[in-house]
C-alpha cells in the first residue's frame, strides 16, 4: 500500500498546513472575488484576522443560492484566460451551478482522485471501468483523470448502454469498477437477465458514490458482484469526486483529503459548529483551489466527523457515510426520516428487489408517504395465481410493520411487479414529491 505523506501526518502537522493554506485562500478571495470582499467587509473581517483554524468561525457561509445569484462565473477568482475547464451541476430548479478549474486545479483534483482510487483498492496497471457519466457532471472526468494519474488503464465507458458495459467488463477484465451504486445494480440485473453471474467477473473493487446509499445496499452489491464496495464522496462546488474516500481495509467512514478541504459540521438551523461525533450539515472550505475557491460551503449533506485512528493506518479525519440531505429529510407527522433509513430497513425484506421510490403526497394538511417497492423476479414467478392476493397482502403488512417499528412512521406500501420502478443510469431518483403540485390526493 502506498500512502501519501499527508495521509499519516500528525494532527499538528496537518493543522499547520491547513492554517497557512486557509490564510492564503482567504487573502485570495478577499482580493479577487467581490462577493467575498463584500461579505467580509460587512462583518468587519480582514484576511489578517485569521490567525488560527478556530478563526474559520469568523467567516461567512457560502450557499448554493450564492452560486446561482452569481451565475455563471461571478464567483471565479481568476480571469477567463487562466481557466482550462468548467463543470456544472444541474439543479432541480433554476440555473445550474457552474464551477471552474485552472490547470493547477485539474492537477490537484487528479492527485486527490488518484489517492482515492488507491484508498479504495485500485493499483497501477489494472483496468478501471468508469461508468460515471462523462460531461458537465464531474463524476466521469473526475474519476478518469485520477485513474490515469494513478496509472490504471482507464476505460471511459460513461453511463448508459448496459449491454455494452457487460461486454467490456467481460472482455477487458477490469479490477476496478466505478459508477453510482444504483447504476451498478442495474448492470448486475441486466447480466442476470442474460443468464450471467456478476460474481464471476474479474472486478474486485468498486468505487461507488454521487448518491446516498445504505450499508445494506453495500452488502447487496458486494454479494451480487463478489467485490469490495467503497464509498466515494464529493460535490462539484468543492471540486467533484475525491473530497473523501472510504478505505477498503476498514470500510467505515470516508477519509477526507483535508490538506485540500477543511471540513466542519454545523447545526443547519442554529449554524453553530458541532463537535466531532455529532451529526449535522457538512461544510467545506477549499484550501488550494485557484479558479473557484470556496469558503464554508454548506453542502446540505448530513454526516458526522471522526478523528479516531483508522485500522488502515491513515490519520486523516473521516466523515461518516452521508445519511441524506438537509432538504431530503422528510418530516412525516413530526417524525424526521431520511430516505437512506428507509432503504436500510427495506433491504432486510428478502422478497424485495433493491429498487424503491418514495412518493410524497398531501392529504389536507397532512404529509403522507407512499413507499413503492418491487417484488423480486423469482418470488413473482413462484407465485401461484390463487395465492397472489394473499401473499401481496401479507407482504404489505410486513413492510408496513417494519417501517412503523424502525422509522416510526406509517407509510402506505405499494408492491409493484418486477422491473417496474424506473432504473437509473446515473443518480437514482428515489423521491417524487407531489406535495406542491396543487393536487390534493
Ligand atoms: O456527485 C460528485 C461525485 C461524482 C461524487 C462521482 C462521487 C462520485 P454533484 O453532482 O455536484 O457531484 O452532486 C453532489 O451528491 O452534495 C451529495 O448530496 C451527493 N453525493 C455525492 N457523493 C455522495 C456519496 C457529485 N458518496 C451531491 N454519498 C452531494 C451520498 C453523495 N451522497
Amino acid at each position: 500500500m502506498i500512502l501519501h505523506e499527508i495521509e499519516t501526518a500528525s494532527r499538528s502537522n496537518v493543522e499547520k498546513i491547513q492554517l497557512s493554506r486557509l490564510q492564503q485562500t482567504v487573502s485570495n478571495v478577499y482580493s479577487n472575488v467581490p462577493f467575498y470582499k463584500e461579505q467580509f467587509d460587512h462583518r468587519g473581517i480582514k484576511p489578517e484576522d485569521i490567525q488560527s483554524l478556530e478563526d474559520l468561525k469568523l467567516l461567512p457561509f457560502t450557499r448554493k443560492a450564492d452560486l446561482r445569484q452569481h451565475y455563471p462565473f461571478g464567483l471565479f477568482a481568476v480571469p477567463q484566460n487562466q481557466l482550462v475547464r468548467v463543470h456544472a451541476s444541474s439543479g432541480t430548479s433554476g440555473k445550474p451551478t457552474v464551477v471552474g478549474y485552472t490547470q493547477n486545479d485539474i492537477d490537484m483534483w487528479s492527485d486527490i482522485v488518484a489517492r482515492a482510487i488507491a484508498i479504495g483498492g485500485g493499483k497501477p496497471g489494472e483496468f478501471l471501468h468508469n461508468a460515471y457519466g462523462y460531461g458537465l457532471f464531474t463524476g466521469g472526468l473526475g474519476l478518469h483523470y485520477g485513474s490515469e494519474r494513478l496509472g490504471l488503464v482507464t476505460v471511459p465507458v460513461s453511463g448508459g448502454n448496459a449491454e455494452r458495459q457487460i461486454t467490456l467488463i467481460e472482455d477487458f477484465q477490469p479490477a476496478v469498477i466505478c459508477g453510482t451504486p444504483s447504476y451498478i445494480l442495474n448492470i448486475a440485473e441486466k447480466m442476470e437477465e442474460q443468464g450471467k453471474d456478476p460474481a464471476q467477473t474479474s472486478v474486485k473493487y468498486g468505487i461507488f458514490g454521487a448518491e446516498p446509499w445504505s450499508e445494506k445496499m453495500r452488502q447487496k452489491i458486494e454479494e451480487k458482484w463478489n467485490l469490495k464496495a467503497c464509498d466515494i464522496y464529493g460535490l462539484s462546488e468543492v471540486i467533484g469526486p475525491g473530497v473523501a474516500m472510504e478505505c477498503h481495509e476498514d470500510q467505515s467512514g470516508l477519509h477526507i483529503a483535508e490538506d485540500h478541504f477543511l471540513p466542519e459540521i454545523i447545526d443547519p438551523v442554529t449554524l453553530e459548529v458541532l463537535p466531532p461525533g455529532e451529526e449535522g450539515e457538512l461544510v467545506f472550505t477549499s484550501l488550494t483551489k485557484e479558479a473557484f475557491p470556496i469558503i464554508r460551503y454548506r453542502t446540505g449533506d448530513i454526516a458526522s466527523l471522526s478523528y479516531n485512528e483508522c485500522s488502515c493506518g491513515r490519520t486523516t479525519v473521516k466523515m461518516s457515510r452521508v445519511k441524506g440531505r438537509v432538504d431530503d429529510m422528510l418530516i412525516i407527522r413530526g417524525v424526521n426520516v431520511y430516505p437512506s433509513e428507509v432503504e436500510h430497513y427495506l433491504l432486510t425484506v428478502e422478497e424485495l428487489s433493491p429498487h424503491y421510490q418514495l412518493h410524497l403526497t398531501r392529504k389536507g394538511t397532512l404529509d403522507c408517504v407512499e413507499l413503492h417497492v418491487e417484488i423480486k423476479d423469482e418470488v413473482f414467478t413462484g407465485l401461484q395465481q390463487n395465492m397472489e392476493h394473499e401473499m401481496i397482502y401479507l407482504l404489505t403488512q410486513k413492510i408496513q410493520h417494519i417501517m412503523k417499528s424502525s422509522c416510526l412512521v406509517s407509510m402506505e406500501v405499494k408492491i409493484n411487479q418486477p422491473k417496474s420502478i424506473p432504473r437509473s443510469e446515473g443518480k437514482a431518483v428515489r423521491i417524487l414529491d407531489k406535495r406542491n403540485s396543487g393536487i390534493e390526493v
